[in-house]
């Protein structure tokens, strides 16, 4: 069965319409990273755009349901059990850059649980969605996580802190990165979390782990690894959807680079003792 829900189907007619518009946006880029000012201020406009275009089809079709958008912050609705978690643009880096690899990413949380996920690969055309109980999908293919069990087989992905961040976050990452390189069989750095997490659910990544993002980079996400069989937690057991730090991945995996991290953080505090 892959066929959404009703509130499904305008979640993902929504993430295309949004789509169509950074694809749009995207052709620019590349004319306008030569010109002075830079794109910056034209990505950051086809941000807006895509938000505005997923709140026009999702009010539209919800009426009364909250909102949490990357731009425009919370939104609150008369109906108080559902909200959607939105963000227009994922791997805005990328997009500025002229690399396709960004996307758009919508969830769906109903009382304070999260229901369902849409994240679109506007440039490859894929369309990843999930709900609880509907499994996770990619077109007609059902999606489940990767079946490796030895680290030392696995292709992880992560995110690294950017400019602006704490030396500490930056320290810890480092540390990290220290702890999982010599065990896996490769690290890889995309850029958008949101299609991190849709291709840990697809089985292209056997995990993944980054610190402290938003909720609108992992709402969708989560519910595709976890429908498509995978866990996806807080790296260190709080709550994911405060903290931001996520680590996911199948069964086997996600274990051990939780063990990996925790051996870094280990590291941390011995280092900051001598
Ligand atoms: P964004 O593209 O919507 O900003 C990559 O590490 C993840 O971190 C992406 O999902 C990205 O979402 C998010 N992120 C948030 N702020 C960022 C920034 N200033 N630079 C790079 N990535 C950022
Ligand atoms: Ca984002």
């Amino acid at each position: 069965m892959s066929k959404p829900s009703p509130v499904g189907a305008v979640m993902i007619a929504a993430a295309r319409a949004a789509g169509r518009s950074l694809a749009r946006d995207f052709g620019e880029v590349e004319n306008l990273q030569v010109s002075k000012k830079g794109p910056a201020d034209f990505v950051s406009n086809a941000d807006l755009r895509a938000e505005e275009t997923i709140y026009a089809h999702l009010t539209k079709a919800r009426p009364g349901y909250g909102f949490v958008m990357e731009e425009r912050g919370i939104v609150e609705g008369s109906d108080k059990s559902n909200r959607f978690i939105v963000d227009p643009l994922d791997g805005t880096l990328n997009f500025l850059h002229g690399q396709p690899h960004y996307a758009v990413s919508i969830g769906l949380e109903r009382d304070g649980k999260l229901l369902a996920g849409v994240v679109f690969d506007v440039a490859k055309n894929e369309i990843f969605w999930a709900e609880t109980g509907r499994g996770a999908w990619l077109e007609q293919r059902k999606l489940r996580v990767a079946v490796r069990k030895k680290l030392s087989e696995s292709v992880i992905a992560t995110g690294t802190p950017w400019l602006g961040k704490s030396e500490e976050a930056h320290a810890t990452f480092a540390r990290e990165m220290l702890a999982m390189t010599p065990t896996c069989a490769g690290i890889r750095r995309y850029g958008s979390a949101a299609l991190d997490l849709a291709w840990v659910a697809a089985g292209r990544f056997d995990a993944f782990w980054e610190r402290t993002l938003k909720p609108w980079d992992i709402a969708a996400g989560i519910v595709l690894v976890r429908e498509a069989g995978g866990v996806a937690t807080e790296i260190d057991g709080g709550d994911v959807m405060k903290t931001g730090s996520i680590l996911a991945g199948n069964e086997d995996i996600a274990p051990q680079v939780q063990e990996q991290l925790r051996l870094a953080a280990a590291f941390g505090r011995q280092a900051k003792l001598t």
